[in-house]
């Protein structure tokens, strides 16, 4: 059968199972929209700038744990994708990116709106494509989707020329795929595992720590399990979120710059570390030098590249996390760990950092306190980047799986909004919350007309301090206190969400909280709060730039704690 370059790459999306594309259109990806009306199984959702197109792919395939696709025209397009490439690079989110690129006769004459994007995001993806003509379509576009899922997931670009989409060609979809030299590792390798469980039986004070990947390869049971048989503590890094219940008797919370004490001091202590899908971030880890400086490493990982990138590893082991806790479930014996867990249990007690204090004025703590009551756990967190995104971490408790979804490697403002749009996309009948910061809001806040176009029914929270506050904090405690650039006037953000048809109210008092949350919750539609929360209120505990984990900086006022941590199951 033949057919043009356009309708083999939507051909292909539906044979991949994609259900819905995030973009926006322009000369060069013409023919691409012009041929999506034959294909009505694919929702098309216009976004209002490329970069939210990619961020919002990227939330829609970290909520459902399938592809994202994200479409641009070239040139201005295509470079409005790259920070949502990198942001979905550096979180392993699997996307599938379609550039438009000028015809081919004009490639390289800096012809109108041309870009070199497969040279732009090289280091960006997990791999990327020019598709030279219409003939190597079905095997990229097959490719494309196998790479983006399999193994660490990533984005994959393909750059289409326009006169590739409305070239004919006679064209059959590849049933398989040829790809010797990518062959992801999936079972750990036998001795590896014996050795990692004779480490686990010897250990008095092991640690999991459990990251992104453990959400990634949907590990929960296998996880559960292990933490359980071998009763070892469990912390999580900010991705790993939600893939332990936070009320496990066995959690002790995020590690890490702005981790719980108890986690910290409990890596610090330990004398072995199990880290299960996670790549020792710097922000995970604190100063590496010092880093769990008694522990042997146990590292299981899909991707090789993570073995030793950071920290030293006594034993590595490549391959699926979920495949790899179930060969090292089978291998170990029940074993009980009491005096270490207690040890943990004494420095929770010490160190009640989740407690909120008791205080008149409007706490951050205390608005995400309220959703998480509100809610009673039952939504799914998109945060911004900054305090809002630390705060939504600390005082959030997550218990259900994959409920928090923030933009981890790359830290980047503006995630939020776009990426609650993909998340509600993927999961609509969620509660999304989007819990944003005033900076990181106003960076993408023009897809409130994307939720408003698609009727999203997106709960936004913004934590409005009137600062990039996580900068100021750095400027308050690092920098004595000079405030350069980091006070942010912002509009009224109740009057924006109204001018987009999206109700909204504003909170300045800690009682109208939980009536504000209620009413949002009540709103069928998309809703909106602008929080005046206390302007200088700092997270903590912190643990400062290069220094080890058991070095944090504790909240010095910390009056008396009201509504502390609830019991555990
Ligand atoms: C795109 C981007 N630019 C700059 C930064 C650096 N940065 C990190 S946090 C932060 C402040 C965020 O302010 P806001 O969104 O208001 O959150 P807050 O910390 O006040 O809760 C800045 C500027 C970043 N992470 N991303
Ligand atoms: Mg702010």
């Amino acid at each position: 059968m033949k057919m043009t370059g356009a309708q083999i790459i939507l051909d292909g999306f539906v044979k991949e199972g994609v259900e819905v594309i995030f973009g926006i259109l322009g000369g060069a990806v013409l023919p691409l929209y012009d041929t999506l009306p034959q294909y009505p199984q694919l929702h098309h959702i216009l976004v209002r700038h490329e970069q939210c197109a990619a961020h919002a792919a990227d939330g829609y395939a970290r909520a459902t744990g399938k592809v994202g696709v994200c479409i641009a025209t070239s040139g201005p397009g295509a470079t409005n994708l790259v920070t949502g490439i990198a942001n979905a690079h550096l979180d392993s989110s699997p996307l599938v990116a379609i550039t438009g690129q000028v015809p081919r006769a004009l490639i390289g004459t800096d012809g109108f709106q041309e870009a070199d994007i497969t040279g732009i995001t090289l280091p960006i993806t997990k791999h990327n494509y020019l598709a030279r003509d219409a003939g190597s379509l079905a095997k990229i576009v097959k490719e494309a989707f196998y790479l983006a899922r399999t193994g660490r997931p990533g984005p994959v670009l393909i750059d289409v020329p326009k006169d590739v989409f409305t070239e004919q060609v006679e064209y059959h979809y590849p049933t398989k795929i040829d790809l010797p030299s990518y062959r992801p590792t999936l079972q750990g390798h036998p001795a590896q595992v014996k050795k990692a469980a004779r480490l686990i039986s010897e250990a008095q004070k092991p640690v999991i720590i459990a990251g992104h990947g453990i959400i990634i390869a949907q590990a929960y049971a296998e996880l559960k399990e292990f933490a359980e048989k071998a009763q070892i503590p469990v912390v999580t890094t900010l991705l790993g979120i939600s893939c332990f219940p936070e009320s496990h008797v066995l959690s002790y919370g995020m590690l890490g710059m702005h981790g719980m004490a108890y986690a910290n001091l409990a890596v610090h202590a330990s004398d072995l570390i199990i880290a299960t899908g996670m790549r020792f971030d710097d922000r995970a880890t604190g100063v590496v030098s010092t880093f769990a400086p008694n522990a042997r490493i146990i590292h299981i990982d899909i991707d090789p590249v993570e073995i030793g990138k950071n920290v030293r590893v006594d034993v590595p082991i490549v391959g699926d996390v979920k495949a790899v806790l179930g060969q090292i479930n089978k291998l170990i014996t029940p074993t009980e760990h009491i005096e270490w867990v207690g040890q943990l249990d004494d420095w929770r007690r010490q160190h009640p950092v989740t407690d909120i204090r008791d205080s008149q004025v409007l706490l951050p703590q205390f608005v995400i306190r309220t959703i998480y009551e509100i809610t009673r756990g039952d939504a799914t967190i998109i945060t911004g980047v900054g305090q809002n995104q630390m705060w939504a971490a600390q005082y959030y408790w997550y218990d259900k799986p994959n409920t928090l979804i923030s933009s981890g490697g790359l830290g980047t403002m503006g995630f939020g909004l776009p990426a609650s749009v993909g998340v509600k996309v993927g999961r609509p009948d969620s509660t999304v919350w989007c819990i944003d910061g005033d900076g990181s809001f106003q960076m993408t806040l023009q897809e409130l007309a994307t939720i408003q176009q698609e009727r999203l029914a997106i709960k936004i929270a913004i934590m409005n301090n009137g600062y990039l506050g996580m900068v100021r904090q750095w400027q308050e405690l690092f920098h004595g206190r000079r405030y350069v650039a980091t006070p942010l006037s912002g509009p009224d953000f109740v009057k924006i969400a109204e001018a987009y048809g999206i109700p909204g109210l504003r909170v300045t008092h800690k009682d109208e909280v939980a009536p504000a949350i209620e009413r949002a919750m009540a709103e069928e539609g998309a809703f909106l709060i602008d929080f005046a929360i206390e302007p200088e209120e700092n997270v903590y505990p912190m643990v400062p730039s290069g220094a080890s984990l058991a070095e944090m900086l504790f909240e010095p006022e910390k009056e008396e704690a009201v509504w502390p941590r609830r019991s555990t199951l």
